[in-house]
Formats: structure tokens, C-alpha cells, sequence
């Protein structure tokens, strides 16, 4: 991907910025119109019309002020990426395969909180710090180190310190931890385990991913084959939120390693679909097909078809990707269309689904906004133990973290990014 990132000097100190930002509660706080500032100017002060420490914004051609605080230094105010995060987040559809999904969604610090932290993939391995340990304590996680050589790929947890993946490994501890928490806490939170990132790739163009975690990827079948303990997938869109007509630019949809990349204005679309809530709309490309193979013509893989969910609130816009997740192996399609062999179904006709809730940012790598962001992000390791490879077949190593996937789009100028191996990053 092609980006022509900036890096904006601003920061204010002393400024709190609400996470839960509403649309409603930003526009109230504008004062005005005037000044003229256009989106994607770096601010190094407060805009005329939008009072001390603001600056101006766009959203679909109207000007709103949000507060200039930048903590993950990207150039875009933390205040604008709550609401990017707010307005295009997704709304998930899980699947029946052999009954309903329960491997469910995770947050990533109460998983670490049932989890040990040991040097491989074998969980009898040595454990370097227990579920005790970790509780409460996660930023431990990266103080971790091995002198051992005879173990290989291990070294700091800390990718500030190792840049790398290494091969350190988390292991939950029983059925329950890989599970995740209960379904009616799920529906009831509607954001357990989903992590947002926001990036300005040229002016008023964003990468948007939304970055969802789970304990266990099962695809059900004996032996455990194929499974592993910890799963990270991702949805992601490039967006122009000011733009007063055409915001979505593209979404991109991640299966088996695959993106499955959707570019707007449409082909054609259908009628939408009302369901709970609001309604889904169907989006059609030059290559919309329903019959393909993850593994065949990969032409099918981009602008094939997509869905998009608004609600039922005035003036609601179809701008929430539906994510039909893969039963029990939470790889995310866009429809239920689609195959490739061994996986369980992707039907999206399980009686979980929801609009996810507010989304968390976790920042830039180089600058994470909090010390959940940044365990999730500089930890280098595996976020699971217990995997059933089938060798030279199938490799279910359990996943790294999101900012050594390949979904994950990094700052141009991040130093960090510099010193990392290309072979660190998978999909
Ligand atoms: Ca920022
Ligand atoms: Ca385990
Ligand atoms: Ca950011």
C-alpha cells in the first residue's frame, strides 16, 4: 500500500478526550464555521471558529471541532479517530455449524489474566511468568526476557527492545479461558475483545481496522486438526470522511490469510434488507460471483460483493461493514458466499449479531494511547500455546499480534517499523 503519511507536531497537554464520543457531542461542541480550515491540514493552532486547543475537521462537508490532542502523534487529533472508529464500525454476524459459535469473543487482558506465559509452543514448557503474575499486571508481560540460546527466537517480549517476532508463547489455562467470557456478557458489552486503529494515509484519507480477539480457533475436527489457541482477525476500510458524497473508499475482509478487498462507488447494488435494528444493503462489483474458491481465481477475491448495515436512527447511512464470521475459526467474510475446503460454515445465520459498541484506539505502535495498547502492540510473541499443525500441509501456529499482521498499516516515517524483518509480519 501506497502512503504519503504526515507527521503533525501537534500535541497539547492537559486535555482529556472522552473515548465514547458520539457524532452528536462534537458537533455541539463546534462554535462556528468560520476560518475556513480544510480537512487534512496539519493544525499547529486552534482553527478560528473553534476555540482554544481545537481544530477543525470535515465530515461529509460540514466542518465539526474536535480537540487537537495527538498522544499517538499521527498527525490526526485522537478526538477525530474516536469518531472514525464510532462511524464505520462493523457489525458482526456468527455462524451455525454443528450449533452455535462458543468460541467467543475475548478481551485480551482477561485472557492474559488465565494465561502463563511460557518459552514454546509445547504448554509443559518452562513458565517465565504465571496467570498470577500477569493479573492485574500485564505491562510484565513486557519485561519478559530468556538468556538461554539453546531456546531458539526468544530474547525481550518487548518489541521496542526485540524488534521481531519471537517465538516466546501465551498459554490459557482450561476450557473456560479459550472459551472467552459467556455470551450474555457478550451481547451485553457488544465490544469484548475488539480493538480500533486509525491512520491518515494522504489528506482526508484514513485506513481504518478494526482488530477482533478470540482464545481458541477451532474448525472442529478430530483430532484438533487445524486449531489453535489464540485467534486475531481483522476488517478494515479506507475512508474520506469529509467527503459530502462518496466517504467509503474501500473494505477489506481478511479469510485464511486472504484479503478480500471491496472498492466503492459499487458496481450496482440491491435493495436493502431490513433486519433488528436497521437495515443491510448489498453492494455489487465487476466480479460478483457467489460460487467462489478461497484457493482458485483469485480475481474473485476483490470487488466480488459486500454488505453494509445502517441503522434505523434519521438519517443513518449504510457505512457498518457486516463481518459474517467463520463458526468456531472467526475468519471474516463478507457475505456468506464463498468456500475454500475444510473450513466450517460462514453463514452468519447463528442468533449472536450485533453493531459492535464503542471501540477502543489503541494508537500507533510507536506511541500506543494506553498500557492495554501497548501489551497488545509490543508484545512479539505468539498469543497462544496449543496449536495442530499438519506438517507440510497446514502450519496453525498461533497467531502474533495485530501489529505484526500484514493488515496492520504502519506510519511511513515509524522508526520502529524500520528495524522490523519483513519476516516478522504474517498474515
Ligand atoms: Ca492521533
Ligand atoms: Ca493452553
Ligand atoms: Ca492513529
Amino acid at each position: 500500500m501506497v502512503m504519503n503519511h504526515r507527521q503533525s507536531a501537534v500535541r497539547t497537554v492537559a486535555m482529556t478526550v472522552a473515548t465514547a464520543v458520539t457524532v452528536a457531542a462534537m458537533l455541539a461542541a463546534c462554535d462556528g464555521t468560520g476560518g475556513g480550515g480544510s480537512e487534512g491540514v496539519p493544525a499547529p493552532a486552534a482553527v478560528t471558529g473553534c476555540g482554544p486547543a481545537k481544530v477543525m475537521k470535515t465530515l461529509r462537508g460540514d466542518a465539526i471541532c474536535v480537540a487537537s490532542t495527538d498522544s499517538d502523534q499521527d498527525g490526526t487529533p485522537d478526538e477525530f479517530e474516536d469518531l472514525i472508529l464510532q462511524r464505520y464500525r462493523p457489525y458482526l454476524r456468527f455462524s451455525v455449524d454443528d450449533g452455535e459459535e462458543t468460541f467467543r469473543p475475548t478481551d485480551a487482558l482477561w485472557y492474559l489474566a488465565r494465561s502463563d506465559l511460557i518459552v514454546s509452543g509445547d504448554e509443559d514448557s518452562e513458565v517465565v511468568l504465571s496467570h498470577q503474575q500477569l493479573a492485574g499486571h500485564y505491562e510484565r508481560l513486557l519485561a519478559a526476557d530468556h538468556k538461554n540460546l539453546l531456546v531458539s527466537r526468544l530474547g525481550p517480549t518487548d518489541l521496542t527492545r526485540n524488534p521481531r517476532r519471537t517465538d516466546w508463547h501465551i498459554n490459557p489455562l482450561g476450557d473456560d479461558t479459550r472459551r472467552g467470557p459467556e455470551w450474555d456478557v457478550v451481547m451485553r458489552k457488544q465490544n469484548t475483545g475488539l480493538y480500533g486503529h486509525v491512520l491518515e494515509l494522504r489528506t482526508g484519507e484514513y485506513q481504518v481496522e478494526y482488530w477482533q480477539f478470540f482464545g481458541y480457533s477451532s474448525v472442529n475436527r478430530a483430532f484438533d486438526i487445524a486449531d489453535h489457541e489464540g485467534d486475531w482477525t481483522c476488517v478494515s476500510l479506507i475512508v474520506q470522511p469529509g467527503d459530502p458524497e462518496h466517504e467509503l473508499l474501500s473494505v477489506t475482509h481478511r479469510a485464511h490469510g486472504y484479503p478480500l478487498t471491496f472498492h466503492f462507488p459499487s458496481r450496482r447494488s440491491v435493495d436493502p434488507v431490513p433486519v433488528s435494528g436497521g437495515a443491510i444493503k448489498e453492494y455489487r462489483g465487476g466480479n460478483y460471483d457467489t460460487d467462489f474458491d478461497l484457493r482458485g481465481n483469485k480475481t474473485f477475491h476483490s470487488d466480488n460483493a459486500v454488505r453494509m448495515f445502517r441503522t434505523d436512527e434519521p438519517g443513518a447511512l449504510f457505512l457498518h461493514p457486516v463481518v459474517f464470521v467463520e463458526r468456531g475459526a472467526h475468519e471474516f467474510w463478507p457475505t456468506e458466499n464463498g468456500s475454500i475446503i475444510g473450513a466450517p460454515k460462514h453463514n452468519g445465520v447463528g442468533r449472536y449479531r450485533y453493531l459492535v459498541g464503542t471501540v477502543p484506539n489503541l494508537g500507533e505502535v510507536d506511541h500506543p494511547l494506553d498500557t492495554r495498547a501497548r501489551v497488545i502492540l509490543h508484545y512479539n510473541g505468539l498469543w497462544g500455546a496449543y496449536s495442530r499443525s499438519v506438517p507440510g500441509i497446514i502450519d496453525t501456529t498461533p497467531p502474533q499480534g495485530p501489529a505484526l499482521h500484514t493488515g496492520w498499516v504502519w506510519p511511513r516515517d515509524s522508526a520502529l517499523r524500520r528495524r522490523i524483518g519483513s519476516e516478522s509480519f504474517g498474515g
